[in-house]
């Protein structure tokens, strides 16, 4: 089973779209392991995006994702960093099919409401910057013999 850090950014907070988001992921088969909702610092934003640090958009972006809460989670599921890349669409939402998280709920590159991890190397590094290992949650949903054969 793999895992993956998600994030709902503070535009898909102020929108409201933190239910529809997890449905997404709920409706799908994934297993929740850890959710918290904080407002991080730019410092946090600026380690988490530190792969885009030569961008032009970097510090306008750190700066947004810190002016207000987000909403971090961690996924479980087999094959999820991939699955879930697809389920949030494109980086430009206007290249994103109907369908995904971002081609169906927004329209702006720079508002575009959700964070995914895209390699399961960035995942791990990704979850350990947000997570502390103990609040990762370890059970076994009813579901599993279900969704898997
Ligand atoms: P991703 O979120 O789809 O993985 P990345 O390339 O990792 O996309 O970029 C991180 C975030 O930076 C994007 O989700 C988006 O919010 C923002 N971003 C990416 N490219 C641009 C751009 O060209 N202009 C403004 N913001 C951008
Ligand atoms: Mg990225």
């Amino acid at each position: 089973m793999e895992r993956t850090f998600v994030a709902v950014k503070p535009d898909g907070v102020q929108r409201g779209l933190c239910g529809e988001i997890m449905k997404r992921f709920e409706q799908r088969g994934f297993r929740l392991v850890a959710a918290k909702f904080q407002q991080a610092s730019e410092e946090h934003m600026q380690k988490h995006y530190l792969d885009l640090k030569d961008k032009p958009f970097y510090q306008g972006l750190c700066k947004y994702m810190s002016s207000g809460p987000v909403f971090a989670m961690v996924w479980e599921g087999r094959s999820i960093v991939k699955l879930g890349r697809m389920m949030l669409g494109e980086t430009n939402p206007a290249d994103s099919k109907p369908g995904s998280i971002r081609g169906d709920l927004c329209i702006d590159i720079g508002r575009n409401i959700i964070h995914g991890s895209d390699t399961l190397e960035n995942a791990k590094t990704e979850i350990g910057l947000w997570f502390k290992a103990e609040e990762l949650v370890d059970y076994k949903p009813c579901s599993q013999a279900f969704l898997y054969e």
